[in-house]
């Protein structure tokens, strides 16, 4: 049964070196979903242009070999206006988790993402039928009949272009976008970290994706809040060493988080950026740094201990903590445990932070 025999890749599959399955990857996930009505794609939350992407990806191929259809889901918001941007541009039908009918018949399959990791809203008893990622160290995959999780690409999107490469299948111009904008995001930075089936996956797309889109995705135009919420971080940012923490305060939606990151970790000053802000009940983290060999991802666990979640990759990682109260008091203690763990974590010594913008120069420049 195709089901048993996927599962038995598992353990190379963990290995990015290896091409698990090599050819038959994507013959067999298609014979695994052969039997089901249909099939319900899941992300992570606040899903990101790789999420997005490959999800997409998916449902196309579903459609063309199987003749089946796809529900494409949205757990939570999007945030970045780049990524509304691409699910406007490329006209995505996204339906909320919340009203995702789940149904035996159905094949739930999740992208970009595994179980249990804290960053999904389904529900518990829904099974999944098959994972494809490229997340290293996340949630489990145990029982789950398909698992293709490569954590040696720099993005899931280039693991479905593969598939559609498997199966001989062109993208329109509307996938092939998407594809390629979701390994481009995932990319992007230096170090990156890609690899030669991520470039050959961009290289694949490019002909077929609409170059005015990608344009206007990438150059999205941004709301106000961003802007607040950036002079709000750039006042409150600490440099330790090679480190930068910036305190974001009160983010107007999750992702700012990450983006800000994104803006310091170019700081020619520093190695390592976090940053850290309220969404609803959350404390949201982002973190960078410029070692290739960074691992972030385990960095931010080591750093948030069991206060709550954390994951990502080598220059990256993003993590929540739940919170009891909003108060200041609370948050500025929370705040000292992780300034305290990342020190630690980066064999800094305890020391004062150096604020990136003088506090003189903050108020000459109100005033003035
Ligand atoms: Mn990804």
């Amino acid at each position: 049964m195709a089901a048993s025999s996927a599962a038995g890749k598992q353990q190379t599959s963990k290995n990015g070196d290896h091409e698990p399955g090599g050819q038959g990857t994507s013959h067999k996930l298609l014979e695994h979903l052969a039997d089901y009505k249909g099939i319900i794609l899941v992300s992570h939350v606040h899903p990101d242009p790789d999420s997005l992407g490959s999800m997409l990806g998916l449902a196309y191929l579903f459609k063309k070999k199987l003749k089946k259809n796809s529900v494409i889901t949205r757990d939570g918001f999007i945030g970045r206006a780049e990524n509304q941007a691409m699910v406007r541009c490329l006209d995505i039908d996204l339906k909320p988790i919340e009203d995702v009918v789940w149904k035996d018949n159905y094949a739930v399959v999740m992208v970009d993402s595994q179980p249990n990791t804290g960053r999904h809203t389904i529900p518990d008893d829904v099974e999944i039928a098959a994972i494809i990622d490229h997340h290293e160290f996340s949630g489990t995959t145990k029982g789950v009949p398909f698992v293709d999780v490569r954590a040696g690409l720099g993005a899931t999107c280039t693991l479905v272009t593969k598939y559609l490469m498997e199966q001989k299948l062109d993208p329109s111009e509307e996938i092939a976008t998407a594809l390629f904008y979701g390994i481009e995001s995932e990319l992007t930075g230096y170090p990156r970290e890609a690899t030669p089936q991520d470039d050959g996956a961009l290289l694949y797309l490019y002909q077929y994706a609409s170059k005015d889109l990608l344009a206007e995705i990438k150059s999205a135009r941004l709301p106000l809040p961003y802007f607040e919420t950036l002079i709000q971080a750039l006042q409150n940012s600490f440099i330790y060493d090679h480190l930068i923490m910036s305190w974001a305060g009160d983010l107007a939606q999750p992702e700012l988080a990450a983006e800000i990151a994104d803006f310091l970790i170019r700081f020619e000053e520093v190695a390592w950026a976090f940053v850290c802000g309220v969404y609803e009940n959350n404390l949201i983290m982002s973190v960078r740094t410029v070692n290739a060999k960074g691992r972030a991802g385990e960095l931010l666990q080591e750093v948030v201990e069991d206060l709550g979640k954390a994951g990502g990759h080598d220059r990256r990682a993003g993590g929540s903590i739940p919170l009891d109260s909003t108060a200041p008091s609370a948050l500025e203690n929370i705040r000292t445990i992780l300034r305290k763990n990342l020190l630690n974590a980066l064999d800094i010594d305890e020391q004062r932070g150096q604020r990136l913008v003088a506090r003189r120069e903050l108020l000459e420049s109100i005033q003035g």
